[in-house]
């Protein structure tokens, strides 16, 4: 046992499950982890991240075919939890990339809608996004108004959607919107058409190495072809963000293992009133909250996983799990930044740039009441949205 796998959750995986944690482990550390100061602090998303998430068969890793490594999603947990350990941004992109945009594809796309997009967008060579939220629908998005109007050939869509992550640097954007009879379509829009603008927003303060941006419709062209076949209604979207909130379930506790990781290490070397920091009752008690939150967190995320890969699974858990594990983890990140002191605002210990970031996790997807309030409709029956 080690005390950073109190409840021997690696006694719990696979041969399988736990090579890949190694090899994203080692690949985030080695790889991503030496760049994301610069990158945080000026604002920087390479693309060659994509193509190297691609070659180690992380992008779309639980799709089977077209390219894709068809791993458990288990697997696909660990990994989000090895990539938000070192930055949540890089895991919105693999996020964006494998449960929003190719799922959405995988799902409710075409044969040949699969076999074109899905092998390229598993290398990285095509970067996806997912525009679902709009300026005046964001955890309602029942209430959008892009609209696709039937003309000869395919859809006009006209519209605006924001906080898009990718939007900038999308090469295939999943759009959702209703068409004449208000019925919900996915709609695949190649960058390159005529009407399509996606300008980058700025000023943000929290998942600075991800691209987060707009996107403007004006009468774009999007042919018969491009439609997603298999989805008319919310369903489709939803049914995407599931797989992607589950993820965000094991990446946020994954953040969290960094800076409770951190906590101890500094208040160990730091010594105050002539003693280690760590040797106090209210700091030892702060580690055990840690420790207790990021272990049941990540026993729940582990669990919902095994059920997806039963085929038991029910978004309420996944509610459940997002909802905990986001929150947990942004109370652990705050908690770290207080015990590093004043060095704690200081992005060369990270633990302000994990807090930061996990403020907008707990808000993307789903915010934290929002998942209240999905779970409280559960048990009563009566929906308080
Ligand atoms: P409601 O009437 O309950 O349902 C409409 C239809 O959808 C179905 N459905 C689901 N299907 C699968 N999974 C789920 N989780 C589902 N939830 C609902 C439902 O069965 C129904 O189907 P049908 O066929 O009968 O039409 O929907 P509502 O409009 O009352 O919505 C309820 C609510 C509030 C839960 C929903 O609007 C919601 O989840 N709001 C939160 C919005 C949100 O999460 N937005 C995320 C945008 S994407 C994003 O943030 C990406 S960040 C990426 C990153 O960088 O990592
Ligand atoms: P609002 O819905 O206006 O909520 C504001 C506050 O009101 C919140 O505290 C909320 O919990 C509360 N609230 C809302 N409704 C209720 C209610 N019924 N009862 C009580 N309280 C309520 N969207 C995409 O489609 N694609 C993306 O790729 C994407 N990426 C994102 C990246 C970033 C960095 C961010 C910040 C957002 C991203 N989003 C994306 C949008 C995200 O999903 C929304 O921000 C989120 O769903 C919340 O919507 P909102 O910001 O409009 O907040």
């Amino acid at each position: 046992m080690t005390i950073q796998d109190i409840l021997l959750l690696d006694d719990q995986l696979t041969d399988e499950e736990l090579s890949i944690q190694k090899s994203a482990r080692d690949y985030c550390q080695k790889e991503l982890m030496p760049g994301i100061l610069d990158a945080n602090r000026n604002e920087i998303f390479n693309k060659s991240i994509y193509k190297e998430m691609g070659q180690l068969g992380f992008l779309g890793a639980p799709i089977d075919g077209y390219g894709c490594a068809g791993t458990n999603y288990v697997s696909y947990g660990l990994i989000a939890r090895e990539i938000e350990r070192v930055d949540s941004s890089y895991r919105s992109a693999f996020s964006v990339q494998t449960s929003l945009a190719m799922h959405a594809i995988h799902k409710f796309g075409s044969e040949e809608q699969k076999e074109f997009y899905l092998p390229q967008m598993a290398k990285g060579e095509l970067i996806g996004c997912f525009g679902l939220t709009e300026p005046d629908a964001g955890s309602d998005p029942g209430a959008m108004k892009t609209n696709a109007k039937k003309v000869d050939g395919g859809y006009n869509l006209n519209g605006s959607k924001t906080w898009i992550t990718n939007s900038p640097i999308a090469d295939v954007l999943i759009i959702w919107a209703k068409d004449e009879q208000g019925i919900l379509r996915g709609f695949i829009v190649d960058r390159g058409v005529d009407g399509l603008n996606t300008p980058k927003l700025e000023g943000k303060f929290s998942l600075r190495a991800s691209v987060t941006g707009q996107i403007f419709l004006d009468d774009v062209f999007v042919s018969d072809h491009k439609v997603l076949p298999e989805v008319q209604s919310f369903k489709g979207p939803f049914s995407c963000l599931n797989m992607a909130r589950y993820g965000i379930a094991w990446g946020a506790m994954g953040a969290a293992e960094f800076c409770w990781n951190a906590s101890l290490e500094y208040t160990l070397d730091r010594v105050q009133f002539g003693k280690p920091l760590a040797s106090k009752q209210l700091v030892q008690m702060k580690l055990a909250n840690m420790q207790t939150d990021i272990a049941l967190g990540l026993q729940g995320a582990l669990r919902v996983g095994r059920l997806i890969d039963d085929n038991k699974m029910k978004p309420e858990m996944i509610s459940l799990v997002k909802r905990n594990n986001c929150q947990k983890g942004l109370d652990i990140a705050r908690e770290a930044r207080d015990i590093h002191g004043g060095n704690g605002i200081s992005d060369e210990y990270h633990v302000i740039r994990h807090c930061m970031n996990l403020e907008a996790v707990n808000t993307y997807e789903g915010t934290h009441d929002v998942h209240s309030l999905i779970l409280g409709q559960k048990q009563t029956d009566i929906a308080s949205f």
